[in-house]
């Protein structure tokens, strides 16, 4: 890594280059570079005006977030801001690239800003349970209005460089390169031909009866968030107006420190780096992905028309594939609603449905796909039905097509053996729904080959989605932790607590929605299926909640029946919690034999967390993950764990390991299977290591 802030000087304007690829993040030795060359060009009697530029994709895309939770080196991003809107000599910034977080801050100091097409700039501090620290809620809202400044700095979005040229937020975008540009106007300015912006006129232009408004609407468009972060950004953009400048940024520099030091923020830090690490495989750095271009989709359904519709806007031919003509068609149609959907929502040109339409087609037999490079299987789940799939696609596709199998739940290897080729096979388990959902699980077979692996990489970066590589279990990694999580619900239900209660505490911890909702949701049929599929492997001696089946058996098989875990009158969205539920829950219990007890909200999110992060812990072990951000990413991103807390792994590293541990050798006694904690509890207890030390 470079950290250079290389520095040219000519015709009495100095050229300050930041150079620290791959996004110029501003670690400590960026900003002590930047601030030897600021301190030189000052220095420089022959310096008038200085361009402050960026080498490589970007401007600075933020401060270094791998430095937060430890002591800064100096001069601090906030210092380092400071020195350049106090500058004697113009500074004028050159953005390109992304211009995000403190790099929008450096910006914002600077006395212009020019910025070329293509630039995005935005402050999406808030996504990670922090502010902009190094004076953007001070500076932002003078500039641009405390309206437009709590817009950027609440949603995190990025804004493009034409929208920020009409906010005023930069002076002028420029063809040609910002870089030139700038050394234009410097050039300009010095011969007398241009004028640069006053920053004292922005003080002058403040409203601050318009600015308090601002606020106002803010705060009471807060309602009740489970993040602090909003409402202290709303607390700084008051502070800007209401204070003197120097005590405005002390208090924005304090509400900063507060917030990065939460469990939230750190928690929000490992969701953004789990993200990158998740693509990182070492023993795949040197192996070559194979050419994706034609893509064959096997099965028309919500999953198979989903993916079809991501592998199409990632640019690659499809031939989608059903059993017979009305099946295809059905397909084809739930392809066409995703693109007039996008079309509709403005995310798609009507040439580009054009264009991604004219590389759609249709087959009702296997033959069609014998030229495709890849083949995605999204049939029904049931393992007979993929296996026959796959010895016809072993006849069928080319030597080399990677094959791969949307499969949920089974056993991959299983599935690969139907064919003379298990190396090309691999699973690739899509989320429902898919335009939305980011997750990719790549199930790893035994014998999968290592640019079958490296090519599913590549493509799942390629229609925007997270790969996240898992090996062959029940379940693969999310699915398992769901079973877990689901079995420490129903334990919970059948010793006492109502699914009201359980859900209420699930959302009440932060998920956005309960076990048995979401459930009734997905249709208790599924769930069902599958039990009765794994009935002849159950160990008889471990306990076994039959609530869910019972539910089946009266007919209650979630919303799409009327009537699950709640009741849906008329279909409505929302359940009615169900006395009659109730009552076979109780008389469940009472054949059973057991006495229902009083259960917290607390003890609830108690034992979901220690069974979820018990199971990941058993995952690691096994090798089915290979870190436990991983894990995280995974629950995450596929199964709504919410985002502030990290994931099970980090949210039981943040409860303490000794503390949960203890509480799952306690629950041990009642279901010793269940619950005994995993070997790697013990081991990192004893060498004072956490989960996330396991990451890198
Ligand atoms: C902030 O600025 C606080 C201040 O207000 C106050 C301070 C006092 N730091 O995403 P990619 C790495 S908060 C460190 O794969 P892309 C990333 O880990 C910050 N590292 O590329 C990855 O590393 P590796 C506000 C960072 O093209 C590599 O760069 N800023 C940072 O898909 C490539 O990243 C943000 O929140 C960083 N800030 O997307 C912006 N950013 O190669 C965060 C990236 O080892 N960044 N890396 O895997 C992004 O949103 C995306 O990275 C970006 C590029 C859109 C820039």
């Amino acid at each position: 890594m470079t950290e250079e802030a290389g520095i040219a000087i000519g015709d009495g304007i100095a050229t300050i280059t930041l150079d620290n690829p791959p996004v110029n993040a501003l670690g400590a030795g960026l900003r002590g570079a930047l601030m030897t060359a600021l301190g030189a060009a000052l220095h420089d009697p022959g310096v008038q005006v200085i361009v402050l530029t960026a080498a490589g994709r970007t401007w600075p895309a933020g401060a270094d977030i791998r430095e937060f939770g430890r002591s800064p080196g100096a001069p601090s991003l906030p210092e380092l801001c400071q020195a350049v809107a106090g500058s004697a000599k113009p500074v004028i910034a050159a953005l390109h690239g992304m211009v995000l977080g403190g790099g929008l801050e450096l910006a914002l100091a600077a006395r212009v800003r020019l910025a070329e097409p293509g630039t995005e700039l935005g402050l999406p501090e808030v996504t990670l349970g922090i502010l902009p620290g190094a004076g953007g809620t001070q500076r932002l809202p003078r500039l641009i209005g405390a309206k437009r400044a709590l817009g950027l700095m609440l949603s995190g979005l990025p804004i493009g460089a034409a929208r920020a040229e009409e906010l005023g937020l930069v002076d002028a975008v420029t063809e040609g390169g910002s870089a030139a540009a700038a050394e234009r106007l410097a050039r300009a300015y010095l011969a007398g031909e241009a004028e640069l912006p006053e920053v004292e006129e922005q003080r002058r232009r403040v409203d601050p009866r318009a600015w308090l408004l601002a606020v106002a609407a803010a705060r009471s468009g807060l309602g009740d968030p489970q993040l602090p972060a909003p409402g202290r950004i709303i607390d700084c953009v008051e502070a800007a107006l209401l204070l003197p400048e120097d005590e405005g940024f002390a208090f924005e520099r304090a509400a900063f420190e507060d917030l990065v030091a939460t469990s939230e923020a750190a928690a929000l830090r490992h969701a953004f780096l789990a993200e990158r690490r998740a693509a990182k495989q070492p023993d795949l750095a040197h192996v070559k992905p194979r050419e994706i271009h034609n893509v064959g989709v096997v099965g028309g359904g919500l999953m198979g028309a989903g993916i079809a519709t991501a592998l199409l806007g990632a640019g690659c031919s499809v031939t989608l594939v059903e059993r017979d003509g009305e099946a295809l068609a059905a397909g084809l149609a739930r392809v066409a609603t995703h693109h007039e959907r996008a079309v509709a929502k403005g995310r798609l040109s009507p040439e580009a449905r054009e264009a991604e339409w004219a590389r759609l087609a249709g087959a009702t037999g296997l033959a069609a796909l014998a030229g495709s490079d890849l083949v995605i299987e999204a049939a029904y789940e049931d393992e007979a039905v993929k296996a026959g799939i796959f010895a016809e696609l072993d006849r069928v596709a080319r030597p080399g097509a990677i094959l791969a199998t949307n499969t949920s739940y089974l056993d991959v290897n299983r599935i690969a053996a139907a064919t003379a080729r298990p190396g090309d096979v691999i699973g690739l388990h899509f989320f429902l729904p898919v335009q939305a959902m980011r997750l990719v699980e790549v199930v790893v077979g035994a014998e999968t080959a290592p640019d079958v692996i490296a090519s599913a990489f590549a493509l799942a970066r390629r229609i925007g989605k997270v790969a996240v590589r898992a090996g062959v279990c029940d379940g693969f990694i999310g699915n398992r932790i769901l079973t877990a999580y689901r079995t420490a619900a129903d334990f919970l239900l059948e010793d006492g607590a109502s699914p009201y209660e359980i859900d209420r505490a699930m959302v009440a911890w932060g998920f956005p929605a309960g076990p048995y909702q979401v459930l009734d949701m997905a249709g208790l049929d599924i769930s069902w299926a599958r039990r009765r599929r794994l009935a002849a492997t159950r160990d008889p001696a471990r306990r076994y909640v039959a609530i869910g089946d019972r539910l089946c058996e009266a007919g209650r098989l979630g919303r799409k029946a009327g009537k699950g875990y709640y009741l849906y009158p008329e279909r409505a969205w929302q359940g009615v919690e169900d006395p009659d539920v109730l009552a076979l829950i109780a008389a469940e219990r009472e054949a059973r034999g057991i006495v229902a007890r009083e259960v917290t909200a607390a003890e609830i999110q108690d034992r979901v967390l220690a069974a979820m992060a018990n199971e990941g812990a058993r995952i690691l072990e096994e090798g089915i993950a290979a870190r436990p951000s991983d894990i995280d990413l995974v629950m995450l991103l596929g199964y709504g764990f919410p985002r502030w807390r990290g994931g099970p792994m980090l949210a039981a590293d943040q409860a303490g390991l000794l503390a949960l541990r203890k509480r799952l050798v306690d629950y041990a006694r009642e279901e010793e299977a269940f619950w005994r904690p995993a070997a790697l509890w013990e081991e990192l207890i004893k060498n004072g290591r956490k989960f996330a030390d396991l990451n890198d």
